[in-house]
């Protein structure tokens, strides 16, 4: 289905003059395919996952049948899961619901099991329901075919639950939309609660979508703060039941938003908020205000948080283009999901009859933008999983913008059917190192091809590169010592054979940079070659600089590392393990055949940069109602001052009348 811009915009021509010259989202809402709120981040082993309500594409007011998933690995790069749970057919896991508000929910795990937890309608009122999964991905079913919270004296207004586990094992529940706020202790069941339903007085600015956690022996409750435009407020305690202390913002509200809702998680050592503004329904400039009127088409964002001495959160500004920097980077030899986007323009996505979701409703000049992909040594193909009920279309790869250098172009034809897959390939050349990859597609009219998976072949290729035989040849000569911080160096200083093979250079992090999947020591070998450079050897993604690779002496078999990060043993060829001096290791990293375990994705230094914003999207596509950039770059002189004091004019009208209703159980509440 396509997506509306909003009617005041295309009723005007002086609108359609400016909307040219808004400049152009990059990386910041998340997702661009479907208009998402309510952000619940969960970790869970080593992927970030985001569970979200989902403004139908037509939804004025709110319009929400169904709660859906991403996840991540990197913060930029997001896999859609598509609905996981809804209230409506053919996703109507809470058979009591008799409404269609599907609002804000977040889901918890608890000795191998998922929680979700969601309000609902049912008889008029708004309640909490409760679905469990084995896994963080579904199916989701309800947990006790009931409501978990229906409370009498909240007014009808049970939403936006929010739990957090205590050390000792206590599960709390928050909710409510202002005035008041409660909360209640669930138990070890996680499905039910036991005591009373504690009713709290109004806490600073707090309005609705608490969320609770607790950092360094502190406990906070974040929340969306007075209506409107809502920003981010949050309090402190000793403890989870309060007494609550307010402490302030940790955003502010902006003309350009009317609603808010945090969702607030540690991953991968640093600290993220989540919100959501309307900045895909209408792209905005600071200048330019929300209209008026009931507008729930909300786009998740994200940025990165901070703590203070005293465990205060440093304010931060209103949502950035960019959002939160790039873990690591992504691995092109790995089949990847079509649906795993930093930014795209235009497509939707679907469920795919081979499994998962993919790509569709792709057009002409429409993209998706994959970023911070390291292509190592190089690439050399590309293959696809394709379906076309039309023509086909081709699938362009493009480095660092949708107009950048052009890389390789498959050609997908007719299939036969939209769910009719088949695998084409084609050749790559010239994608090296890291880049932000563009898919952009073209071909004729209307919807070109699907698009469920990608994967790139070639020597950077950890997997089968050239770089991967450390160990054979890899003597460790006789009194060689370990690297400085490394791991123990036996055979160096045994002088004998590293008979394990080893020595996985790529395994080693750049200066700077991140170890990426395959981390560092050779399984079978123990990298006798002494390979992991200071700062150990994990895969956790910490970032370490490669301070004390250096020393490592005598090491025929050992490890050499320079500022860039490249390590290599020696007597191993590892043609493919160099690193180069912006700090990305190589592809090779790896150790192989030989024994040691291939460091696939060998390590993901990330020394050098990426750019994080897009680069020059089209402007050609106003009036498109797929998402994306809208835009062109700059504010040119087709912003007429004549239609910007149109704008101006219709946007403090807006101002005047924008106001949210009281909440109801009905479809509208702003
Ligand atoms: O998305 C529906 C409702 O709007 C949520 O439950 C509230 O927190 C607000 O975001």
């Amino acid at each position: 289905m396509k997506r509306a811009l909003l009617v005041i915009l295309s009723a005007s021509s002086a609108m359609a003059t400016v909307l040219s010259s808004w400049a152009c989202l990059a990386d910041n809402p998340i997702i661009q395919t479907k208009f998402t709120a309510d952000p619940a981040p969960m970790v869970y082993e080593d992927t970030l996952y985001l569970y979200t309500s989902h403004d139908e594409d037509n939804a004025t007011g709110f319009t929400m049948y169904n709660w859906m998933l991403y996840s991540t690995t990197d913060m930029v790069n997001w896999t859609d899961h598509g609905i996981i749970a809804g209230v409506r057919d053919p996703h109507k896991t809470f058979k009591w619901a008799d409404g269609n508000n599907a609002w804000a929910p977040q889901t918890v795990s608890r000795d191998g099991k998922f929680y979700l937890y969601i309000p609902a309608p049912k008889g008029g009122r708004m309640v909490i329901g409760v679905a469990v999964s084995d896994k963080p991905t579904g199916p989701f079913v309800d947990a006790i075919g009931a409501p978990l919270v229906d409370d009498p004296n909240s007014g009808g207004n049970d939403i936006d639950p929010t739990v957090w586990i205590a050390d000792d094992g206590q599960a709390y529940l928050y909710f409510g939309h202002q005035p008041p706020l409660f909360y209640v202790k669930l138990n070890q069941d996680m499905v039910s609660y036991s005591g009373d339903i504690v009713k709290l007085d109004r806490i600073g600015t707090y309005e609705e979508g608490p969320w609770l956690w607790a950092f360094e022996g502190r406990w906070y409750l974040g929340w969306a703060s007075t209506c409107c435009p809502e920003g981010i407020g949050y309090a402190m305690s000793d403890q989870p039941t309060g007494p609550w202390t307010f402490k302030g913002s940790v955003m502010d509200g902006d003309s350009r938003s009317s609603g808010n809702h945090p969702g607030i998680v540690e991953y991968k050592g640093s600290w993220y908020v989540f919100g959501f503004n309307y900045a895909i329904s209408y792209p905005q400039t600071t200048t330019q205000p929300l209209p008026g009127g009931h507008t729930e088409q909300r786009s998740i964002c994200v940025e990165k948080l901070s703590y203070a001495a005293d465990g205060t959160i440093p304010k931060l500004p209103w949502w950035t283009t960019t959002g939160a920097p790039q873990i690591g980077t992504l691995d092109p030899y790995v089949q990847t999901e079509a649906e795993t986007i930093a930014f795209s323009k235009g497509l939707k996505t679907e469920t795919c009859s081979e499994g998962g979701m993919d790509v569709t409703a792709i057009e002409n000049g429409e993209y998706i933008k994959v970023k911070g992909v390291d292509f190592r040594s190089g690439a050399t193909s590309f293959k696809a999983r394709v379906a076309s009920a039309a023509n086909g279309g081709k699938i362009e790869m493009r480095l660092d913008s949708q107009t950048g250098t052009l890389v390789g172009t498959c050609t997908v034809a007719g299939t036969g059917g939209a769910q009719t897959w088949t695998t084409v390939s084609c050749d790559v050349s010239g994608a090296t190192e890291v880049h932000d990859l563009y898919f952009v597609f073209t071909g004729g009219s209307g919807s070109l091809f699907n698009f469920n998976w990608w994967k790139f072949d070639g020597p950077g290729d950890p997997g089968t590169g050239t770089g991967g035989t450390g160990g054979t040849g890899g003597i460790a000569g006789s009194g060689g010592t370990q690297p400085t911080g490394g791991a123990s160096n036996t055979g160096g200083t045994s002088g004998g054979l590293v008979t394990g093979g080893a020595g996985p250079a790529g395994g080693a992090e750049a200066t700077g940079g991140r170890f990426g999947r395959g981390g560092s020591s050779a399984a079978a070998g123990t990298a006798d070659g002494g390979m992991v450079p200071s700062g150990g050897t994990g895969p956790t993604g910490g970032a370490v600089p490669l301070t004390g690779g250096t020393t490592a002496t005598n090491d025929t078999g050992g490890v050499v590392s320079s500022s860039g990060g490249a390590v290599s043993p020696a007597g191993g060829s590892m043609s493919g393990g160099v690193t180069t001096s912006g700090g990305w290791p190589g592809a090779g990293g790896a150790s192989t055949s030989a024994g040691g375990a291939p460091a696939s994705g060998g390590a993901a230094g990330r020394g050098g940069g990426v750019p994080d914003v897009d680069a020059g999207t089209t402007g050609t596509d106003a009036s498109s109602d797929k998402g994306g950039c809208a835009c062109v770059a700059a504010v040119g002189p087709s912003a007429s001052s004549d239609s910007l004091a149109v704008l101006g004019a219709l946007g403090l009208l807006a101002l005047g009348s924008r106001r949210r209703r009281p909440p109801t159980a009905s479809a509208s509440r702003r």
